[in-house]
């Protein structure tokens, strides 16, 4: 038996790239950040001084744990997106002791396995069924060897956040279908603060973020044979207050020519190529965009601060 499922949708990476790389304003989506060394870059960032998010979250988790493995329940299936190292489901994973099994999903295959198996060592009783999916693209989920009472969708991280409001709003329709009707869904958001503590935080003083930036596009030209000047490039993270989102570009110090499959790109001196959002919500902005998709949110946990967000979603 394979270790993990694998991507079930075969998707043309290469065509999504260049289609983004043809906008007015040059564009590849974050979900490229994530090579096996891309991971890793995230995770130094999650121990960065600067980056709130990580430990403001597992704060928030620590400090009302029972509560929501109470509202989890006995014998559920837990459905992560994104899972990344599953440092946060580890706390839920040490407390909910009757989980009927745990499906991390995420696109970074070798990081994804690792951590599966580290989590196997730590949970031997517990069965735990990887998916290797761009969750953006429709993906089959394992079949567990005990029948869940039901599914509980985690998506910490504030992973939403990297998406726009109609991205959003898909991959939330998306979540609501795989909840089903007893179902519910946990999810990080983070909350609108002071623009300055949320620039620090992705201008990180040792360069972790700008290099996670970078990486980009070595993952490009090792992955689809692209010639991206890495050496040309600085990184950029700007607060946009209209739209309360941090924006991070990869800036080209040159004019350059570079080609990826069958086709050909300029950028000018000074030209950007824009690689992720990070939206902050406000509670009542996030609990309209979850009833857009059919959710109603009925227990939101905060930091004493409110800086971030785990809200406890059911369908409505
Ligand atoms: N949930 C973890 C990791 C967040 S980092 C945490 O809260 O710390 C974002 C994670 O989502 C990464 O592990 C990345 O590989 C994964 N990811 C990003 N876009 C994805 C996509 N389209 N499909 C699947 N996984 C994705
Ligand atoms: C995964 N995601 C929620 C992170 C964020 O904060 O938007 C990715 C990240 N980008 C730069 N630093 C961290």
């Amino acid at each position: 038996m394979s270790q993990a499922t694998s991507r079930a949708a075969e998707f043309d990476e290469v065509e999504e790239i260049i289609e983004g790389l043809k906008q007015p304003e040059k564009m590849i989506s974050p979900k490229y950040f994530y090579d096996d060394r891309g991971s890793q870059l995230f995770e130094a960032i999650t121990a960065l001084p600067e980056y709130y998010p990580t430990e403001t979250e597992l704060g928030i988790m620590h400090d009302n744990i029972d509560e929501i493995v109470e509202l989890i329940g006995r014998q559920a299936s837990l459905i992560e997106f994104g899972s990344g190292s599953s440092l946060k489901t580890r706390v839920l994973l040490e407390h909910a002791k009757d989980l009927a099994v745990y499906v991390p999903v995420d696109i970074s295959e070798d990081h994804l396995l690792e951590a599966a198996s580290d989590l196997r060592a730590d949970f031997p009783a517990l069965e735990i069924l990887p998916v290797v999916a761009d969750f953006t693209q429709p993906f089959a989920l394992p079949s567990p060897s005990i029948m869940p009472l039901r599914n509980v969708v985690y998506f910490p991280g504030s992973t939403i956040g990297n998406f726009t409001e109609d991205a959003a709003l898909d991959l939330l329709r998306v979540m609501y279908q795989e909840a089903g009707q007893d179902g519910a869904l946990l999810i990080g958001a983070d909350l609108q603060k002071d623009p300055e503590i949320i620039e620090r935080a992705y201008n990180d003083s040792a360069g972790v973020t700008a290099e996670f930036n970078l990486n980009m596009l070595r993952h490009l030209n090792r992955e689809f044979g692209s010639d991206f000047d890495l050496d040309a490039f600085t990184h950029s993270a700007e607060y946009n207050e209209d739209e309360d989102r941090i924006e991070l570009r990869l800036v080209s110090g040159k004019f350059q020519r570079v080609s990826i499959g069958a086709e050909d790109f300029s950028l000018d001196k000074n030209e950007a190529i824009l690689t992720e959002y990070s939206h902050k919500y406000t509670l009542e902005g996030f609990a309209e965009m979850a009833a857009a998709a059919g959710f109603e949110v009925r227990h939101v946990w905060t930091d004493k601060d409110e800086m971030f967000s785990v809200q406890y979603c059911v369908r409505k």
